[in-house]
């Protein structure tokens, strides 16, 4: 199924380009050796024609699969009327994306952003000027709970209450006005939330701590909890919702709907960056004109992909199979478990973070060999891999990539 060159080693185009990109960008990343040229659906191709299957679809931006027909058309037609107006007039996509995202929320209000970090500092902003104008607290004394191993971007104001040092370290002086608890633990997050509290902010499934699913009842603890302590439940469902854990949110797994969803990632159909924050008129309601915005926020080609995508979500049809192949994907690692090659794994519908026994080396050094194989992964934290393959994927083809990484654990 994947033409591998048999040695597996880059070629000289591939060399060539990660030269140049090299010596010409900063070293944010340390990406797989790999540079793609061509995708569709769930595979990737190489600059030497080599494919891969690709089962990290961008953190979860490409849930509806590379190349997407609908959406690219989407897309297309858009791009052949109108792209951008800024906020400054309306154009013809705005309400629709609006009403259409906030009927999927269950809520009554939409901010436009474009990443996912601008998403979750606008929902910072938007709890704390509700802290003050609707909740009343005392002015600059808002704070707002969040959990250790979180990650929710990278902008300062995001790092600043992040546990990573990697993420942190030389990026201070820090934004104050956050309490961080540990994640999972109920008792911990009663004793953060004071009457200046205005937000717990959280992912209903940790993504790059490793695909960390919280204690069943968790959600619904924090849920009962804020709505007591007049608290606003943000959940950050930009890697976990739209689909990836076979709903539509991940907070649906325990019946809680937060006050605030955050989203992103697959909401620009792995074509533009799109996100926003969607809740209630009461919440959302505090901004008057001035107070936030983008000039990308909301444009017309941001929201005729992210319609599509909608639509898409409407129908109930990736969620299911999200969990169909979710269940095909935890029953198949679950063989590996029982064989020793893995000593953990976690997650929900299409989406796993696995802990690789120590003896078959680093996740990195896993994620390496299979892409030889022709599987691209994305290790985290030392021996844990991610899988997160488009929600577009095949049976076969998940199955196969499966199969590479039970060939690569088995000795
Ligand atoms: C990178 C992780 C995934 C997110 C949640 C907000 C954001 C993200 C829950 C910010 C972004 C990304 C960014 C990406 C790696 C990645 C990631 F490993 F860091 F955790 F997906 F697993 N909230 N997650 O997961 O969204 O501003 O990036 O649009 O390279 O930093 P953004």
């Amino acid at each position: 199924m994947s033409p591998l060159s048999s040695s597996g080693s880059p070629g000289s185009r591939t060399q060539e380009l990660i030269a140049a990109a090299e010596a010409h960008s900063a070293h944010t990343y340390h990406p797989l050796p790999v540079v793609v040229a061509d995708a569709d659906g769930a595979w990737m191709t190489d600059v030497e024609g080599r494919r891969y299957l690709d089962l990290l679809a961008g953190y979860s931006a490409l849930n509806f699969g590379h190349g997407n027909r609908r959406l690219i058309e989407a897309a297309k037609a858009q791009l052949g009327r109108v792209t951008l107006t800024s906020r400054a007039f309306y154009h013809d996509r705005f309400a629709a994306f609006c009403g259409e995202l906030a009927a999927l929320c269950g809520m009554e209000l939409v901010l436009p952003m474009n990443t996912g970090a601008e998403a979750v500092e606008t929902a910072v902003k938007t709890a704390r000027k509700w802290g003050y104008r609707v909740k009343g607290v005392p002015w600059e004394m808002a704070k707002i709970v969040v959990a250790a191993d979180n990650f929710h971007g990278r902008t300062t104001t995001v790092i600043s209450f992040s546990t990573d040092r990697a993420a942190r370290a030389d990026f201070g002086p820090y934004t104050p006005g956050f309490e961080i608890v540990p994640y999972g633990d109920l008792a911990a997050m009663r004793s953060a939330v004071t009457e200046n509290t205005v937000a717990v902010l959280l992912e209903p499934i940790q993504g790059e701590a490793g695909v960390v699913v919280p204690p069943q009842g968790y959600l619904a603890g924090v849920r009962e909890l804020t709505r007591e302590r007049e608290v606003l439940f943000v959940a950050d469902e930009i890697q976990s919702g739209l689909g990836r854990t076979g709903r539509t949110f991940a907070c649906e797994h325990e019946g809680v709907v937060p006050d605030m969803y955050v989203l992103g990632k697959a909401l620009g159909g792995g074509i533009v960056p799109v996100s926003a924050v969607v809740s209630s008129a009461e919440v959302l309601g505090v901004f008057r004109p001035g107070e936030h915005g983008s000039t990308f926020g909301g444009n017309p080609l941001a929201c005729a992909v992210a319609l599509e995508v909608i639509a898409m979500l409407r129908s109930g049809e990736f969620q299911e199979r999200a969990a169909g192949l979710g269940a095909f994907l935890h029953g198949e690692l679950a063989g590996l478990t029982a064989s020793g090659a893995i000593t953990a794994v976690r997650g929900r519908g299409l989406w796993a973070g696995l802990d690789i026994a120590p003896r078959h080396g680093t996740g990195r050094e896993v994620a390496e060999r299979l892409m030889e194989r022709g599987v691209l992964v994305k290790d985290t934290h030392g021996h844990t891999i991610r899988i997160a393959p488009p929600l577009v994927i095949s049976q076969d083809d998940l199955g196969w990539g499966l199969d590479q990484l039970r060939a690569e654990l088995t000795p």
